[in-house]
């Protein structure tokens, strides 16, 4: 058992990020076993879950023209352009059927509001737009967190960076992590969560 200042942190293990799904991760399902496994060792559990509004700004349906994956601005900076994902209530946006959830306290739900995208567990892509996910962590007296889950280079990466600029000590464990990995992104994720002071486990 890990120590009571230690949680689990999993992020957007859906079946959209999985094999099948609207954005699917390489492999996404392959991690889930062990996600599963980890889940025994932490007294603190938390699921976060990609929930977006079908008119979501991150969507590259929603702006005519756009192709998924090309890049628009947005008022708080550069924003890749999605496939439609994780709308609220579909049953891409649920949880993978093999993900433990039971043993999780908390669900965060992120990317809920339409004109603004959600990669982090912490914080919107403003990057100052909490989701509680802090004082939570915090009310509860961890200060230890390990990133699991989809996508390394995107919402784990993120969620990372965020934790690490809080001053939680953070790991993320790559061999329950699958990326996305687009132009680069997961060697840009690494290198920049090792400058924060990420530990890859
Ligand atoms: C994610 C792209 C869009 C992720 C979520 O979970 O990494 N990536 N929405
Ligand atoms: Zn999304």
């Amino acid at each position: 058992m890990r120590a009571p200042t230690e949680a689990l942190i999993v992020i957007d293990v859906q079946n959209d990020f999985c094999p099948g799904g609207a954005l699917a991760v390489a492999g996404g399902d392959e991690i889930i076993a062990q996600i599963n496994d980890l889940m025994e060792e932490f007294e603190t559990v938390v699921l976060t879950q990609d929930w977006h509004t079908a008119d979501h700004a991150s969507f590259a349906a929603n702006h005519p023209g756009a192709a998924p994956f090309s890049l628009t601005e947005m008022p708080y900076g550069p924003q890749v352009l999605w496939p439609v994902h994780c709308v609220q209530g579909t049953s891409g946006a649920a949880f993978h059927p093999g993900l433990r959830t039971d043993p999780a306290q908390l669900v965060i739900r992120k990317g809920f509001r339409p004109e603004i995208d959600s990669y982090s567990a912490f914080f919107e892509n403003d990057r100052t737009t909490p989701t509680g996910l802090e004082g939570y962590l915090r009310a509860r007296g961890i200060s230890t967190v390990t990133l699991v889950g989809l996508a390394t280079d995107y919402c784990v990466a993120y969620s990372a960076l965020d934790a690490a600029r809080l001053g939680f000590a953070v790991t993320i464990l790559e061999v329950a992590c699958r990326a996305i990995d687009m132009n680069g992104s997961l060697a840009e994720a690494r290198a920049n969560t090792i400058s924060a002071g990420v530990i890859w486990g």
